[in-house]
């Protein structure tokens, strides 16, 4: 995003969890302050480093260490890239748990260390289940093993959960196991445009209702954002003509056994909503190919870098009532309205897009000329008030990083804080584990 700028002068790249263990003692014995950084894709400023820490890159360990084909049991060292463990697992017809735009880049001990949500979130549920165990190098430089392969262990608190989202500030996540899925048989997707924001609700019922348990995604694009990635080269998806002046669009992904009776589900549901006597959708397709099936997903994917081609985006990630998405977008655009900040001069795009079915919006406000402290000014804390008058979070997968250490409140209790700095106390007394971020 060209919004944080790291200040460190030293990058170590350990290639064992004896080397990490190794570093973080010097480190505590001289109280040096480390980063750890996965694939630098991180959306809020975590894996920088802001005050001359040093920066520990885990991207030389990326070795699978083992993969059972019949559990479906990986595990891999924390440097290996999302991508490429989808690759090792697929000749054995298995799929990672989470899959995301910055697959070609993040690391799954990031993905880990951010309980990254991504796109498959709503059928494989959160790394909170899926994540089996972990071994963390500890900010006095113990090597906690707990790479268990177990479904089951009830052995008293599950300290593993500590560092699913923790973001680096506990320690250094070396090693990860983690069950994966099995690869569906067939998996399809249709585009769907739908003439006003207030008929996604009645959508996502209706499509839960008739796909049922193949329905694998439901996700959201606002107008400005699908525009957007026209001018970009992504699609277009649909007619211009009969897309008309739609407000918004859906993407809904299958994921089943059996692809006749897949297709033969969307079809219906396809024809259902276009003749229903008063249809939800002006408009949509079912993919007919690999390529189209990778088109759709595409115009999704492609969202974020269409953001930065655009300019300079202030990126909100929160969870908020699904009824309220459009209303949250609305309200943050007519505030740089009210304030004479709306326009290629400053402000020059306000919209939403993520995951409809978790209850994750993604606010992007792009600044056309680059970061201005006084649109920064405007724009929080308003939205973090916004989005707390709605009982939401401040982050619902990006996590806290450096950008929202402030906003933390708006989510979180003071008891909440004070315990979570409590814990932190208890793993990290000398504050050497990326210091500055996730608490405040
Ligand atoms: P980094 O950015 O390097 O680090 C992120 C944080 O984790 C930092 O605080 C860092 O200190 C810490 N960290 C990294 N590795 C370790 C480790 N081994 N041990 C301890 N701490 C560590 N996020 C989502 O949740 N869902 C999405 O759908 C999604 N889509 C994205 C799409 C694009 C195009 C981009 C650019 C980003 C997207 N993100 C998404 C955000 C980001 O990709 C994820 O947060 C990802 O999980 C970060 O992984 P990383 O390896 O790049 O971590
Ligand atoms: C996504 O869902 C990512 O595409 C990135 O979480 C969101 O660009 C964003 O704001
Ligand atoms: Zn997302």
């Amino acid at each position: 995003m060209g919004k944080y700028h790291g200040q460190a002068n030293s990058v170590l790249r350990p290639r064992t969890t004896e080397q990490v263990s190794e570093i973080v003692k010097y480190c505590a014995h001289r109280r040096i302050g480390i980063v750890p950084q996965g694939g630098n894709t991180g959306l809020v400023g975590g894996s920088i480093s802001l005050q001359k820490e040093i920066v520990l890159s885990l991207g030389a360990m990326n070795n699978v260490r083992s993969f059972d084909p019949v559990s479906g049991i990986l595990v891999a060292d924390a440097g290996c890239i999302l991508q490429s463990l989808s690759d090792y697992i697929a000749p054995h017809n298995h799929i990672m748990p989470l899959d995301l735009g910055a697959k070609g880049s993040c690391q799954i001990g990031g993905n880990i260390s951010t309980n990254a949500g991504g796109l498959r979130l709503l059928r494989y549920g959160s790394l909170h289940g899926t994540v089996l165990g972990l071994e963390v190098v500890l900010p006095d430089g113990t090597i906690l093993d707990q790479l268990s392969t177990l479904r089951k262990d009830n052995t008293g608190y599950d300290l593993k959960q500590l560092f699913i989202g923790g973001e680096g500030t506990l320690g250094i996540v070396t090693g990860v196991s983690i069950l994966t899925p099995p690869a569906p048989q067939a998996t399809n997707n249709i585009f769907l445009a739908l003439p006003r924001f207030d008929n996604v609700l009645p959508l996502f019922q209706i499509v839960k209702r008739q796909l049922g348990e193949i329905m694998s995604a439901f996700e959201y694009i606002d107008r400005t954002a699908y525009d957007m990635g026209l001018t970009h080269g992504l699609g277009p998806l649909l007619d211009a003509e009969e897309v008309g002046d739609s407000e918004c669009f859906i993407l809904v992904e299958t994921s089943g056994g059996n692809n006749e009776h897949d297709l033969e589900k969307l079809n219906h549901l396809l024809e259902h909503l276009l003749t229903a006597d008063q249809p939800l959708i002006n408009t949509g397709t079912l993919s007919q190919s690999p390529s189209q099936f990778n088109a759709i997903w595409a115009m999704r994917e492609g969202l974020t870098e269409c953001c930065q081609k655009e300019g300079k985006p202030y990126k909100y990630d929160v969870s908020v009532p699904l009824a309220d998405f459009q209303k949250v977008v609305d309200a943050v655009r007519e505030r740089m309205i009210s304030k004479g900040l709306y326009g290629d001069h400053a402000i020059s795009k306000v919209m939403g897009y993520g995951h409809v079915g978790d209850g994750n919006l993604h606010l992007n406000v792009i600044a056309k000329h680059g970061y201005r402290p006084e649109l920064e000014a405007a724009l929080e804390p308003f939205i973090y008030e916004v989005v707390a008058s709605r009982k939401g979070s401040v982050s619902a997968e990006h996590g806290i990083g450096s950008m929202k250490t402030h906003a933390l409140h708006y989510s979180k209790s003071d008891v909440s804080i004070e315990w979570m700095r409590k814990v932190k106390q208890v793993f990290d007394p000398l504050n050497i584990m990326n210091p500055g971020k996730v608490l405040p």
